[in-house]
């Protein structure tokens, strides 16, 4: 197939946004053939059948690097707690916070877990995402972790959608347990059989005051290595823990949140290839105010994506275009880091090397938009103008 008279943000080529203005771009298969000038499309492909665009935006597949989407129940409650002048640390200190939603997790079923997830699935298919990554968390245990990891899973058979999994044992310390003995016995444990299920994409923690150490961690990710998973990490979001520079340490993929890093650890992560994954939906839904060291990370050359955290407690947020609107006014973020957040980056962030652009040999992973400019894609608010979105070359 042969997509013409399109304003490509292919996020590849030279210049802002890898623009290319009345592009066109041959499919084969799921793959991308050809991309290029309208003008210039080789012999062998022009005479494929051909889409006429109308001029539209097309850029690659959005990708949510970062996502709890998968969870029972909610927390509404606490959001109205926290209106009342509570504090999220001082919830999760009295057994609600990430506590609450293992309750709720621990009590559904794999059937329950992926229906509730469905919805908050389609709501970022609605608006051109392509490929999604599902963390585990609300289980704490070695059954709830796993049947959160197979309902993720299955939620890439009932959509068409690509989903990347990542194991967050070390999450929260339940109750009544040291977080040493927790790690020991169950979180260690419940990674390898999740692994042996094939179950794990990666492994990530929420090194934090209210969570883990980074010594703690430090031995959920020898576990990792052991067992050939990459790494990434929830860190330096409420405090500043030295979690950067440990997930820098082991290559991790990513470094999350990262409120609280400083310009040492934007050059860890430099040096590492650590992608940066800003989250500004639980930023504002805390109300921090303290935000990323986005220039640091900027003057550093570190990879920034965005992401969603769509979680029950800090960013109950189904949407990739408000994160990157939030980005952009929260963080003083450019519209293209924005875009880049939530392509070429996020791809990054999960490891894949054979999407987030517009490139011959890429997925055919595209969002077509009814939009001129990539920047519109940023600056508008609760605005969803997606056209259409193609899926492994198939609308
Ligand atoms: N950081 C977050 O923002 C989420 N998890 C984490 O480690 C919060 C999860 C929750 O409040 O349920
Ligand atoms: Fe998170």
């Amino acid at each position: 197939m042969l997509l013409t008279n399109a304003t490509l943000a292919t996020m590849d080529a030279p210049g802002p946004y890898g623009l290319i203005r009345d592009g066109a771009l041959a499919l084969d298969g799921d793959r991308i053939a050809w991309v290029g000038p309208g003008d210039s499309v080789p012999a062998g492909w022009r005479d494929l059948p051909a889409r006429d665009l109308g001029g539209r935006l097309v850029t690659p597949g959005l990708i949510d690097c970062h996502t709890h989407i998968v969870h029972g129940g909610n927390r509404a409650r606490e959001f109205e707690m926290r209106l009342e002048g509570a504090s999220y640390a001082e919830i999760a200190r009295a057994g609600g916070g990430i506590a609450s939603t293992v309750t709720q997790t621990r009590a559904a079923s794999e059937d329950d877990l992926l229906a509730t997830a469905l919805p908050r699935v389609d709501a970022l298919i609605a608006e051109g995402v392509t490929t999604l990554e599902i963390k585990s968390g609300y289980g704490l245990d070695i059954e709830t972790e796993a049947r959160m990891l197979r309902a993720a899973r299955r939620v890439a058979d009932a959509r068409t959608v690509t989903v990347r999994t990542s194991f967050l044992g070390a999450h929260a310390v339940p109750p009544g347990m040291s977080a040493d003995d927790y790690i020991d016995t169950i979180c260690l444990p419940a990674l390898d059989a999740a692994h042996a299920s094939g179950l794990v994409d990666a492994v990530d923690g929420f090194c934090e005051g209210i969570a883990f150490t980074a010594d703690q961690i430090a031995r959920v990710f020898d576990d990792a290595r052991a067992l050939g998973l990459p790494v990434k990490l929830h860190a330096e979001q409420l405090s500043h823990m030295g979690g950067t520079r440990l997930a820098a340490r082991y290559g991790a993929l990513s470094a999350d949140h990262l409120e609280y890093a400083d310009a040492g650890d934007a050059a860890a992560l430099a040096d590492a290839g650590t992608v940066a994954v800003i989250l500004p939906g639980a930023y504002y839904t805390l109300r921090e105010t303290q935000a990323p060291p986005i220039a640091a990370f900027r003057d550093h050359g570190v990879a920034m994506a965005l992401a969603t955290d769509c979680n029950p407690g800090s960013s109950p947020m189904t949407s990739l275009l408000l994160a990157m609107n939030m980005g952009a006014t929260l963080f003083r973020m450019t519209p293209e880091e924005c875009l880049a957040g939530v392509t070429r980056h996020a791809a990054r962030a999960l490891g894949f090397t054979d999407r987030g652009v517009i490139a011959a040999g890429a997925r055919a992973d595209l969002a077509v938009w009814d939009a001129e400019h990539p920047a519109e894609l940023v600056y508008r608010i609760g605005f969803n103008p997606l056209s259409q979105r193609i899926f492994g070359g198939r609308a």
